[in-house]
């Protein structure tokens, strides 16, 4: 076996980053050689990515990849956010931005297609959870649109990057079960779904996954980032969440897991998917994962609410707020961290505010006990969803696995320690570019071995932290069923 180099590409909702990974059998070196913002905008009232931007970080980051490498690279893999997309015409050239998740086309949607689409024959054929914005709410809304009537393609934003580094289209499987347009067993197309709603699947390119090659860097590419061809391209767990729960450094098979960042994903990893009556009620999803496993999960809001109070306040400091918040009265002030009013953007504490009140709860009264009450709701809203993946799954996990940025937030951590009555493992805070690289490394022969094999390997050479539950727990389920039944 020999050493590989990889370059990460991993594009969240606020930073996008790109990553050098060095790998060998027993060895596993992470870098982070670029990081830029990644900041949406609005124009005549639509809230788009800025995709252009995007490539170009990615162009940057791989330029500074090579620098390092002197221009050699065995290989290169793209995560990011799922559900979005964009439409290519006949000619192969962009039609417009993609269209923000968070924009507000999609409101409504999902009730109007109910009308066309019972949701319990929906969620029996795909397995995914109810979100506003799900790709085939988006594609619904956006139905008769000239851009959509002009497309002849449609490439999952992390597709779309692989197409203008390659010129080879294709649809990952870990993204494209996000899309709801999947059939949760077959992992094709699901025919029904699609005509009942109008929407065209010929428009995706043929599905690829994680490990199956996607091209090479093309020669203009090489040229722009100086690196010496050939480079090829790996599809990798495209969905930034499929990579980070395959970059678990779990060493049992009974954990749960909570990827925190701008979302906190919380459930469990399976091996078929659970589609039953219950499973839809309790809002629960059934992603696909790195080798065919399933991600049994619930979204939450995770910490956007955050990182929308701050936006508000004009950008204070964080650490000092944290740090005051974890001496802050607990469970004072609650929301329910998985209600969708709180997905668009915009005066974040004053609709926290709102809600606690709705729901006959003391409103927080500072910054201080606002930021106690997001994380309070967080670690209530992990609780419910692990408590619900396993009830609903028929497991139990004996261990909490923190991945994502959010690891890196100590009371976060430590509440959810606490709110779920088990221990706690935190880290890696780069669980998804570490996913990311694995895939290619194990797709071009630098490492071996099956997904436990891969996270054995992560628990061996990673280092976690660890939390263990403290004080009463009942205090949580108590706050728990009070939050949700409001
Ligand atoms: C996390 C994530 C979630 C997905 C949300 C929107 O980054 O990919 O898994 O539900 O973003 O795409």
């Amino acid at each position: 076996t020999v050493t590989g180099v990889f370059a990460a590409v991993d594009l969240g909702a606020a930073s996008g980053r790109v990553i050098l990974g060095r790998v060998g059998p027993d060895s596993l070196e992470l870098a982070e050689v670029h990081r830029f913002p990644n900041r949406p905008v609005r124009v005549g009232g639509t809230l788009y990515w800025d995709v252009l931007a995007l490539y170009r970080g990615v162009l940057d980051g791989l330029r500074a990849a090579g620098a390092r490498t002197g221009g050699r690279l065995d290989g290169v893999g793209i995560d990011s956010w799922a559900v979005d997309y964009g439409l290519l015409d006949a000619s192969g050239a962009l039609i417009g931005n993609p269209v923000h998740y968070r924009d507000a086309r999609t409101d409504g949607v999902a009730d109007q297609t109910a009308e066309l689409l019972d949701p319990a024959a929906l969620y029996a054929a795909t397995g995914i959870q109810r979100l506003p914005f799900n790709t085939v709410f988006q594609l619904a809304a956006a139905r008769g649109t000239p851009a959509l009537d002009a497309a002849r393609r449609l490439l999952l934003i992390p597709d779309l990057i692989a197409y203008w580094l390659t010129g080879v289209a294709g649809t990952e499987l870990t993204n494209a079960s996000t899309t709801g347009l999947l059939d949760a067993r077959t992992r094709d197309w699901s025919r029904p779904v699609a005509d009942a709603l109008g929407i065209d699947t010929g428009l995706f390119p043929p599905l690829r996954a994680p490990g199956d090659p996607a091209g090479e860097l093309l020669p203009d590419v090489l040229a722009e980032t100086g690196l010496t061809g050939p480079v090829p391209v790996t599809a990798v767990g495209s969905h930034d969440t499929a990579s980070a729960v395959a970059a678990v450094p779990a060493a049992t098979a009974d954990f749960a897991y909570v990827c925190t960042g701008t979302w906190s994903l919380a459930g469990m990893e399976l091996t078929a998917p659970v589609l039953t009556e219950d499973s839809r009620r309790a809002n629960f999803t059934n992603e696909l994962g790195v080798d065919g496993t399933v991600r049994y999960l619930r979204n939450v809001m995770g910490l956007w609410l955050l990182q929308e109070c701050l936006r508000e306040w004009g950008e204070p400091k964080l650490g000092p707020l944290l740090e005051q918040a974890a001496r802050a009265e607990p469970l004072r002030s609650v929301v329910d961290a998985g209600d969708p009013a709180f997905i668009p953007p915009g005066r974040m504490p004053e609709r926290i505010a709102d809600a606690c009140r709705r729901a006959g709860r003391p409103e927080p009264r500072n910054r201080v006990e606002t930021v106690r009450c997001v994380l309070d709701s967080l670690a209530l809203a992990h609780l419910s969803a692990i408590a619900d993946a396993g009830r609903l799954s028929g497991r139990t996990p004996s261990v909490v696995h923190v991945v994502g940025g959010g690891a890196r937030n100590e009371l976060l951590c430590r509440l959810t320690a606490d709110a779920c009555g088990l221990p706690v493992a935190a880290g890696p805070a780069e669980a998804a570019a570490l996913g990311n690289v694995l895939v290619q490394a194990r797709a071009r022969g630098a490492v071996h071995g099956t997904l436990t094999d891969l996270r054995s390997m992560l628990h061996r050479t990673r280092s976690v932290r660890q939390y263990e539950p403290r004080g009463d727990q009942t205090l949580w389920e108590e706050a728990g069923c009070a939050s949700r039944s409001s």
